[in-house]
């Protein structure tokens, strides 16, 4: 890890949110990518939350880490759209985190990514009804990214699909999961397409598969 990177990280974990502003501002004068930096920080949070389940962090401390994390990326997603490929035209993509469960942290940063990569993102945001995802399929979006952060929610994202199939939709539509519990396993028992393990992986996957 670089320094700039390794400062994020630290900075992430360490969870004040102007201390976040700081690394942000010092890697981006360093002249790290928006990616890159959001990356890096990703890292971090993810890292906060092995810290929260280990009883070494708090709610408050994730809170505050997740609003650090939630400036930057005002700053930085704008930025990443202009800098990235996004005038390649791809397909339309529905994201959001399934009913049930509120974590749309991880689920936000993969649709920027996605968007800053072309693709036309409808983000529902968190909490999404299953017959919202069915919806934008019907009305033209040819993927479908669902996210899932509790063992207790991830279960929606194969309902999901057997609705799809229900409905004659299935073989229209690529579907990608991920969050935090769900694994390539899980994805391969469940018939999606694509698992993200990280919002990187994630685009680089969606953009091979619909090329
Ligand atoms: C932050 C957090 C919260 C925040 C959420 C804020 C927000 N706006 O998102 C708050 C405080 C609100 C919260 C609430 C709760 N939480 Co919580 N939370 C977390 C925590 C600590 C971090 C999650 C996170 O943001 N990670 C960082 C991001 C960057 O990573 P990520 O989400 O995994 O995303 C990456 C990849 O997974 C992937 N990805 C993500 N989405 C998608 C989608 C697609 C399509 C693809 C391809 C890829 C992909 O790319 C992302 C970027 O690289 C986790 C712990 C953990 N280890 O996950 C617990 C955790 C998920 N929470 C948990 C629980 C139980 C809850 C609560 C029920 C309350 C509680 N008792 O703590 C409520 C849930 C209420 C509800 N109905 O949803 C449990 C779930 C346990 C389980 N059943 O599986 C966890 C695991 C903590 C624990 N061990 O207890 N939580």
């Amino acid at each position: 890890m670089t320094d700039n990177k390794k400062a994020l990280f630290d900075a992430m974990v360490a969870y004040k949110v102007p201390g976040i502003q700081a690394a942000v501002d010092k890697a981006r004068k360093d002249g790290l990518s928006a990616s890159q930096i959001i990356d890096a920080m990703g890292e971090g949070m993810t890292e906060v939350g092995v810290m929260f389940e280990r009883g070494k962090l708090f709610l408050p401390h994730v809170l505050s880490a997740a609003q650090g994390m939630k400036n930057a990326m005002d700053v930085l997603g704008p930025e990443l759209q202009a800098s990235g490929d996004a005038s390649t035209k791809r397909a339309s993509v529905v994201m959001g985190t399934v009913e049930g469960d509120v974590h749309d942290i991880g689920k936000s940063i993969c649709s920027t990514m996605l968007q800053c990569a072309g693709f036309d993102v409808h983000d529902l945001g968190r909490d999404v009804a299953k017959a919202e995802f069915i919806k934008e399929i019907k009305d033209g979006c040819t993927m479908c990214g669902m996210s899932a952060l509790m063992t207790t929610t991830m279960t929606v994202q194969k309902d999901v699909i057997e609705l799809l199939k229900q409905e004659g939709l299935r073989d229209k539509v690529i579907v990608m999961i991920g969050g935090a519990p769900v694994t390539q396993a899980y994805a391969e028992k469940i018939g999606a397409d694509i698992y993200g393990e990280t919002a990187s992986e994630t685009t680089r996957k969606a953009k091979t598969i619909s090329e």
